[in-house]
């Protein structure tokens, strides 16, 4: 296990999502290739993620809501969505617990954006040599905010797609069997749909009008989670993959950060341009973290 896939999943998380934060909620196409002096709750709430694993020495729920909670408090204005805010006050007013799916009093059936898979790369990071776990925790990191079965099926193929990348050798990547291995553990009928549809899509070297059409750029997890794998996939190098991610606008921010997360794992940091390394808010403290994070997994694998 390398450290410089934990270092290039976070900070590509970060570097995606301050790429694309200008451009959230553009609808035309274009290519962004500076990026942004900030990055936005995407990174917050992944940076909340890996500060509890290593804190807890691994997943603990209440620590994790606590740590949102706090990093909100500490910087609302990142630009957070509409419901994991008004959970936060929930908690904090009502003394109401996280296991109450309390998104559901938001909206019917639970929340189905793409708040807990935009989070999620730190616990693909850190349980991807334990599928089966994998999905147990993103469950419970993901129902804090999000327990619409398409937000935690999103959250989980975002994880396994991070932990696919740490477990690929870099230049060993073959892009139709990563997406057999996603088709293959997924329980879902639509994202199985949208894994098919990528196939065809990568064969057909499609334009981006068609992968917007067909996959999506919303803000839910089903139209932002498969365009965010597809964007690693259908790109040879970190950069391409993260411009290709953002240029598709939309979500643009979270598929960047996305993408960037499962790129970065993949090509591992050395393959960032240093151009944004340099400009990243907040970088040492994120080198930091997966540094860290990369510490306490390799102290567990050896016990
Ligand atoms: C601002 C109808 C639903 C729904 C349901 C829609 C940041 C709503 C990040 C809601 C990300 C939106 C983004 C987001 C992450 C969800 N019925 N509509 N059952 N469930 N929606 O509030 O954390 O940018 O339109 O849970 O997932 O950069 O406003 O927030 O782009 O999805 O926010 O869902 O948002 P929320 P989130
Ligand atoms: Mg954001
Ligand atoms: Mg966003």
């Amino acid at each position: 296990m390398d450290i410089s896939k934990f270092k290039g999943c976070l900070v590509g998380t970060a570097i995606g999502d301050s790429l694309g934060a200008n451009r959230e909620g553009a609808w035309y196409i274009s290519e962004v290739r500076d990026i942004g002096p900030r990055y936005t709750d995407d990174t917050a709430m992944t940076i909340g993620v890996v500060e509890s694993l290593i804190n807890c020495k691994g997943f603990n729920v209440d620590d994790m809501t606590a740590r949102f909670i706090q990093n909100y408090l500490h910087e609302p204005w990142r630009g957070y969505g509409p419901g994991p805010p008004r959970i936060f006050n929930m908690i904090l007013k009502g003394r109401r617990r996280w296991d109450e799916m309390l998104d559901r009093k938001l909206y019917p059936g639970g929340s189905f954006g793409n708040g807990a898979a935009m989070r999620i790369a730190p616990i693909g990071l850190f349980y991807y040599d334990e599928p089966e776990k994998l999905r147990e925790i993103v469950y419970k990191a993901s129902i804090i905010t999000h327990s619409h079965e398409l937000a935690i099926e999103g959250a989980f193929l975002q994880a396994y797609a991070v932990s696919l990348a740490v477990n690929t050798r870099k230049s060993t990547l073959n892009r139709y069997d990563f997406l057999k291995k996603l088709k293959n553990i997924t329980n879902n009928e639509m994202y199985f749909r949208k894994l098919e549809v990528m196939e065809r899509l990568l064969q057909d070297k499609a334009d981006k009008i068609d992968v917007i059409n067909y996959l999506g750029n919303g803000v839910e997890a089903i139209n932002s989670v498969p365009t965010a794998i597809y964007s690693f996939l259908a790109n040879n190098d970190f950069e391409e993959s993260v411009v290709y991610a953002v240029s598709l606008g939309g979500d643009a921010d979270t598929i960047g950060a996305m993408t960037g997360a499962i790129a970065g794992a993949y090509y591992g940091i050395e393959s960032i341009p240093l151009k944004w390394i340099e400009k990243l808010e907040n970088r040492e403290y994120i080198e930091y973290l997966a540094e860290k994070l990369w510490e306490l997994k390799s102290e567990s694998s050896t016990k």
